[in-house]
């Protein structure tokens, strides 16, 4: 799925290595005298490595032959995993789930022992392409099994329980035997209500479903820890941190260095919405010494704001239209929506999607099962087998993760004449952040373009155009950053399983400045109620994402010859920016991501200046806006 590589998953999906054209070339290779047994046989390559290693007889070429062969053997196994977690997370049963975590166990397995290999290696001169496959191996799966095979099996068991304890969640009031919410009725409740108690009782509905999730996933930690150690890594957190072609503390520092640049930014924000909803709410309620209460922001994880736009729209400086209004009003239904996003990508030059992306993927929720709601985007085969799992609904925030969803899909298809290990993005931000990307071009002019508005709204409303998308992309960065300190915490140790609550809470105050409805205790475990926790997706990948997709933007309106401010460009119909565009995708991961950032940009590192200079007029507006209050917490 797109969140996945199998095992490695890509914010929505499992699954980013094609196996066709590699089966094929190995196929081809079958007839071949030079293939050796080691190519046909990994188990009897790691004999014969371990033996040369000893005599020192191991060379460059043997390092290829053992890549390719496994590519060769973790390409059906992935495609395999992708099969069973499609049926599991569109049909949640004991029986789909049981089959998932065989799947999922069987790459595990697979994928531990091939790094084991894949370390005696280390220290031979080695070809980059090859260096590069040996060390992706490693880093191919999101949670490494520990080699025990009773381990294995428990590990992945316990991730699939996670995975369908999320996707059934439900929040019924009056017991079981009564009416039954689930997150999609809930959000909308978080959506729309503007009543503390019920939108208390909407939010803490939904945490409760995370409780039970608690031991299961301290045993996953402890469990996925020891996998990671048998492979070299000190544990999971630091496994992840190292998939970014720098040191893992350089990572962790990157990271704090954009959040450096943008925090300003977040906080001016935070503080206009904190004395409004004080306005709104009363002080008993909001306080301009207090965190903001979660359960206000319009949104179950505090994450995205734009649902309480209507309480902050600027005087004289509204935006003038809501998609979601005309989507209602014009009855575009869930596949035609897809459809609108599936023609921009072809504006650029991209190819139609196939048919059977019609024909099977998931656009609205079935009445008859669970499943899971959570978007994501899949490319099941690793060649032409794309889906995207969505539960859609006629709003604009579905029309923008609709063309979320297409970004990882248009880009699993550009990069899959690379070899199977390299068919990936850059690093993981830049998978998250190419339909974002599109998204930026869903202008008011874009969309009078394609006939769904009517009267393009004039200059005197970018304010509240760009309160709209702050609410969203702005009030987003610091949950983006936090989820995974948390998690490393967790990982390293740093933080035990009676403080996991008490940890969430702190870094939600830290960073997002908000706190809980009413008090927590460690009775909860309210990190168990975000998807990418009880799913195990790693998320620092949407915080870079959320800085990135400015600078693909930038880039790309450069590109496109436009040369007006970046928050009303549009590259829609643009060759050259889609192009450009495809010369980055068509990479995948077989050059370390500054290699493919200058590729698109012309710039080498991660730079949050694109991000500012959008929202330069709105920062400016709320500094005016929010003199006498009471900014940061
Ligand atoms: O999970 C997603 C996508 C699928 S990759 C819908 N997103 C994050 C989230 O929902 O928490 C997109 C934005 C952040
Ligand atoms: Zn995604």
């Amino acid at each position: 799925m797109s969140f996945a590589n199998n095992g490695r998953k890509i914010g929505a999906t499992v699954g980013l290595f094609a196996i066709f054209v590699v089966s094929g070339i190995l196929v081809a290779r079958g007839d071949d005298k030079a293939m050796t047994t080691e190519m046909r046989n990994p188990r009897s390559a790691e004999a014969t490595a371990l033996a040369q290693t000893t005599t020192g007889t191991l060379t460059a070429e043997d390092a290829r032959h053992f890549v390719e062969a496994a590519e060769s053997r973790l390409l059906p196994l992935w495609v395999a995993a992708q099969r069973s977690s499609w049926v599991q997370e569109t049909f949640i049963t004991p029986d789909t789930e049981e089959m998932a975590a065989e799947a999922d166990q069987a790459v595990k397995a697979a994928t531990s022992e091939l790094a084991a290999q894949a370390r005696l290696y280390e220290g031979l001169k080695l070809p980059e392409d090859v260096a590069r496959k040996l060390k992706l191996i490693n880093l191919s799966v999101d949670i490494p099994a520990p080699r025990d095979t009773a381990e294995s099996t428990e590990l992945s068991q316990i991730n699939a329980s996670l995975q369908s304890d999320y996707g059934k969640g439900k929040w019924c009031p009056d017991g079981p035997q009564g009416k039954c919410l689930s997150l999609n009725d809930l959000e909308r409740i978080m959506a729309a209500s503007r009543d503390p108690k019920e939108l208390e009782r909407a939010w803490a509905g939904w945490h409760a479903i995370a409780p039970p999730m608690r031991k299961r996933y301290a045993r996953m930690v402890v469990l996925a820890n020891k996998g990671a150690r048998e492979t070299g890594f000190a544990d999971v957190g630091a496994m992840w941190r190292s998939n970014y072609d720098m040191a893992p503390d350089a990572f962790s520092a990157e990271l704090d260095r954009l959040w450096q640049q943008v925090r300003p930014l977040y906080v001016s924000l935070h503080a206009h919405v904190r004395w409004k909803l004080e306005e709104k709410y009363g002080a008993g309620v909001v306080s301009e010494d207090r965190p903001i209460p979660a359960h206000l922001l319009g949104n179950m994880w505090s994450q995205d704001w734009t649902n309480i736009y209507p309480l902050l729209a600027p005087a004289n400086a509204d935006s003038g239209f809501d998609l979601t209004e005309i989507l209602k009003a014009k009855k575009i239904e869930p596949v035609g929506m897809v459809h609108y996003g599936e023609r921009f990508f072809m504006s650029l030059g991209f190819a139609a999607l196939p048919q059977t992306f019609w024909e099977r993927s998931m656009f609205t929720k079935p009445q008859d099962r669970d499943v899971v709601c959570h978007a994501s985007a899949w490319d099941i085969d690793y060649v032409e087998d794309l889906r995207i799992k969505m539960c859609i609904e006629q709003k604009s925030e579905d029309f923008t993760t609709i063309h979320h969803e297409l970004g990882h899909n248009f880009y699993q298809r550009a990069y899959d004449t690379q070899p199977a290990l390299f068919r990936n993005s850059a690093n993981d931000g830049f998978h998250e952040a190419i339909g974002d990307t599109i998204a930026l071009s869903v202008t008011p002019e874009y969309l009078k373009q394609i006939g769904l508005l009517e009267n393009v709204p004039p200059a005197s409303s970018d304010i509240g155009l760009l309160m709209k998308r702050a609410l969203d992309k702005v009030a987003f960065l610091p949950f983006g950053l936090l989820i995974d300190k948390w998690r490393w915490e967790v990982f390293s140790g740093q933080v035990t399983p009676e403080n996991y609550n008490k940890a969430w809470w702190e870094l939600r105050e830290k960073y997002q400045g908000i706190a809980p409805p009413s008090a927590r205790s460690e009775e909860d475990f309210d990190p168990g109620a975000k998807y990418h926790v009880a799913a195990n997706v790693p998320y620092a990948r949407y915080f870079l994402a959320a800085i990135l997709q400015y600078q693909f933007h930038r880039a790309l309106c450069r590109e496109s010859g436009y040369k007006g401010p970046l928050h009303r460009c549009s590259i829609y119909n643009n060759k050259e920016a889609g192009a450009r565009l495809n010369k980055m995708l068509a990479m995948g991961e077989s050059r370390p991501w500054p290699e493919a950032l200058e590729a698109l940009t012309g710039e080498k590192q991660m730079d949050a200046t694109a991000i500012l200079e959008y929202y330069a007029p709105l920062k400016q507006w709320l500094d005016e806006q929010n003199k006498g209050y009471k900014v940061d917490w």
